[in-house]
């Protein structure tokens, strides 16, 4: 039998690691032959949840599931982790100043990433939810410095799958028949959801919907779709943020593959830049990435005009404020 797979939750006593728990141990993330060990990482308040979710682990009698551990300790929570998830975090709360957003986060991914650097695997892939998820992602990475900068991503799978799916609504098919649609930059209002590439049913996005569409109402719609589900559901989204982060640690470790018709499978991640697309060396941003052999790996030579020219500068330019921001206060 294989090994298992050390796979770390933080903030597991919260609801999206709850919604994604069950699903890593019945092997939607994984694969159907791969054991995965799970870790839960909660702070004090949190354990009776994560705890009480842990009996109901257990109550699933996953074939798959060969342990569960859970502690409040980050040094424990990442000793020998393959996958660690950041979830857990201080999101904004009204009146919270930006400042007081970041220190907040600083606190909590800064010691993570160190502990991380200090214990996990050689081969640790690390995804964070948490908001501010990009420049949390940054801050951690900043802190492990002896892990490779490109093991550092966050979250924009959700915004991507959200794209996908108003697409496909808006055309009138299924979202099978939509391909090449890119989030660009940071997880936020700003983001820029990319029809530019985009096909559907094989046609140019673009010719398939109303253009004005697209780059007006749609992106707007894209960025704010967690306060419409907000507002229908009464909270915030789960499930769909669950499935998005699965998805994207399936396919960072499995690959993206290829479509039938030989094309390489495209989705949107947020990684570290090297500069591609002018965006500065270092920023976690979101890109139009392939997956192979265990790496992601930005799709280059994509043409950009002005209108994404300009939308991709804006997203960029607040990440860049935010990273000048967690700079300016210390904690990177
Ligand atoms: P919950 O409040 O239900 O759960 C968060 C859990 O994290 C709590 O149990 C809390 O005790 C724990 N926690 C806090 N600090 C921690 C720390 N230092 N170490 C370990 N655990 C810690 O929130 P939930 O709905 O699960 O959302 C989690 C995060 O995902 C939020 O920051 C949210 O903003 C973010 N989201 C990000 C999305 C994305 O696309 N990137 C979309 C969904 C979601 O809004």
């Amino acid at each position: 039998a294989k090994a298992p797979v050390t796979v770390t939750l933080t903030g597991a006593g919260g609801q999206i690691g709850y919604a994604a728990m069950f699903r890593i141990a019945a092997g939607d993330m994984l694969g159907a032959n791969q054991p995965v060990r799970l870790r839960l990482l909660e702070i004090p308040q949190g354990m009776r949840g994560a705890e009480g979710a842990a009996m109901e682990l257990a109550d699933c009698a996953f074939p798959l599931l060969a342990g569960v551990d859970i502690t409040d300790d980050p040094g424990a929570g990442f000793e020998g982790a393959n996958i660690a998830m950041l979830i857990g975090s201080r999101p904004r709360t009204a009146g919270m100043e930006r400042g007081d957003l970041l220190a907040a986060n600083g606190a909590i991914f800064g010691p993570q990433g160190a502990a991380i650097g200090a214990g996990a695997a050689d081969d640790v892939r690390v995804i964070v939810v948490g908001n501010p998820a990009n420049t949390n992602a940054l801050i951690a990475q900043q802190h492990a410095p002896d892990v490779p900068a490109s093991r550092f991503t966050a979250l924009t799978r959700l915004d991507h799958n959200r794209a996908v799916g108003l697409l496909a609504a808006e055309a009138g098919v299924a979202v099978s028949e939509v391909d090449g649609v890119t989030i660009w930059g940071n997880h936020s209002a700003t983001q820029y959801p990319d029809l530019s590439h985009a096909t559907v049913a094989g046609r140019p996005a673009l010719d398939a919907v109303d253009a004005s569409w697209a780059r007006g109402a749609y992106i707007e719609r894209v960025a704010k779709r967690g306060a419409e589900i907000i507002e229908v559901r009464g909270g915030s989204s789960v499930a769909s943020a669950a499935n998005a982060a699965i998805e994207h640690v399936r396919d960072w470790v499995l690959g993206t593959g290829t479509a039938a018709d030989g094309v390489p499978r495209r989705t949107s991640a947020a990684v570290v830049s090297h500069g591609e697309y002018g965006v500065p060396e270092g920023l976690v941003s979101s890109f139009p990435v392939v997956s192979h052999g265990g790496d992601w790996e930005i799709v280059e030579g994509l043409s950009v005009d002005v209108f994404s020219r300009e939308r991709i500068g804006a997203s960029v330019a607040e990440l860049e404020a935010e990273r000048d921001a967690v700079r300016e206060l210390g904690l990177i």
